[in-house]
């Protein structure tokens, strides 16, 4: 068995269960994590360089590349036995995940309920570049079709979200709006850029109510998701580590299973919850 009868019970009896996701989730699905071991892509790359809006108002193309090539990556992806492991469980569980990731895999996995607190590499948003407008004090208004802030002498009055339909993360030039020309930019959060309160709010409040976080494949070395785990230890929540390196969290856990997640996961709900593959106990 995993797990002492005392943890095993608790988690049998947990009504609400959070997993808590991070880069090495989707490591068995072919995508690089960031920090681990030589071929991270924080090892390879810059963040400084390729993931600050800093750096996208300096050379948008060089950052639309890098992102471009990501999202290759993940379109090749599928999600593997940990993403599957943990949508398997939300038919008898209250389950949310709170992931870190940006690649859309527990969606794709069948999980429900997913909270993205860095955003998604496929949902493009409009990049506001306040100096831009400053200059010649041009006054900017909000464009009916990207959203964005845009100088009033550049935008199309009768624009609208459809005329945006076809712009993708894809490589090419960094493309602009149709309506107000300003430039696009993948809708992940960048450090230096806060995250989105409403979603940030959604996950604190979660971790605190919930009975059980799972926490899987994440250095919790990036603020302020990184704290989330351990608002879950404070507020009463059991805590369950999957990683096969030791974290910080690791100190605190109740269990620390060491181990990959396509390994791990579906042992876990094997044993714990009689979840199997088919998905029913
Ligand atoms: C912000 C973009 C306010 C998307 C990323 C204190 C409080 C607040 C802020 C800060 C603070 N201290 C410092 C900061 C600033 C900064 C920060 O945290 N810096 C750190 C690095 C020191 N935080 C921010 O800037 C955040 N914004 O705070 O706004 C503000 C505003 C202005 C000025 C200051 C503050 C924004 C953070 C978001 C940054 N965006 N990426 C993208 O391109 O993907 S971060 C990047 O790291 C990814 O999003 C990634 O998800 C995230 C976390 O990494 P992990 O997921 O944990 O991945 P990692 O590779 O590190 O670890 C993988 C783990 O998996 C390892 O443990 C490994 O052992 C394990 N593993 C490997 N294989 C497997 C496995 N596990 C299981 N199975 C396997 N097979």
């Amino acid at each position: 068995m995993m797990f002492p009868d005392t943890i095993l019970q608790r988690l049998r009896q947990a009504q609400r269960i959070v997993f808590f996701t991070g880069a090495g989730v989707s490591a068995e699905s072919g995508i690089s994590t960031f920090r681990d071991h030589a071929d991270g892509l924080w090892g390879k790359f810059d963040p400084m360089e390729v993931a600050t809006p800093f750096a996208f108002a300096a050379n948008p193309q060089k950052v639309w590349d890098w992102y471009s090539q990501r999202a290759d990556v993940v379109r090749k992806a599928v999600p593997n036995a940990g993403h599957r492991a943990i949508a398997q469980l939300s038919p008898i569980k209250n389950v949310e995940v709170i992931t870190q990731n940006v690649d859309n895999l527990h969606q794709a996995a069948g999980s429900p309920s997913v909270l993205e607190l860095h955003g998604n590499l496929f949902r493009l948003k409009p990049f506001f570049d306040k100096e831009e407008l400053s200059e010649g004090g041009r006054t900017p208004i909000i464009c009916p079709a990207c959203g964005g802030l845009a100088a009033s002498d550049m935008v199309d009055a009768f624009g609208c979200k459809d005329d945006l339909q076809g712009i993708e993360l894809v490589a090419g030039p960094v493309p602009r709006c149709p309506c107000c020309n300003t430039l696009m930019r993948p809708g992940v959060v960048w450090f230096y850029e806060t995250l989105d309160n409403s979603v940030l709010d959604a996950a604190e409040a979660s971790v605190i109510e919930c009975d059980v976080l799972i926490c899987v494949g994440s250095s919790l070395e990036v603020q302020p998701a990184a704290s989330l785990p351990f608002l879950a230890k404070q507020n009463g929540s059991l805590i369950v580590e999957v990683n096969p390196q030791p974290t910080s969290l690791s100190e605190i856990a109740d269990a620390t299973l060491v181990g990959s997640a396509a390994e791990v996961l579906p042992l876990l709900m094997r044993e714990v919850w009689g979840v199997t593959e088919g998905g029913m106990p």
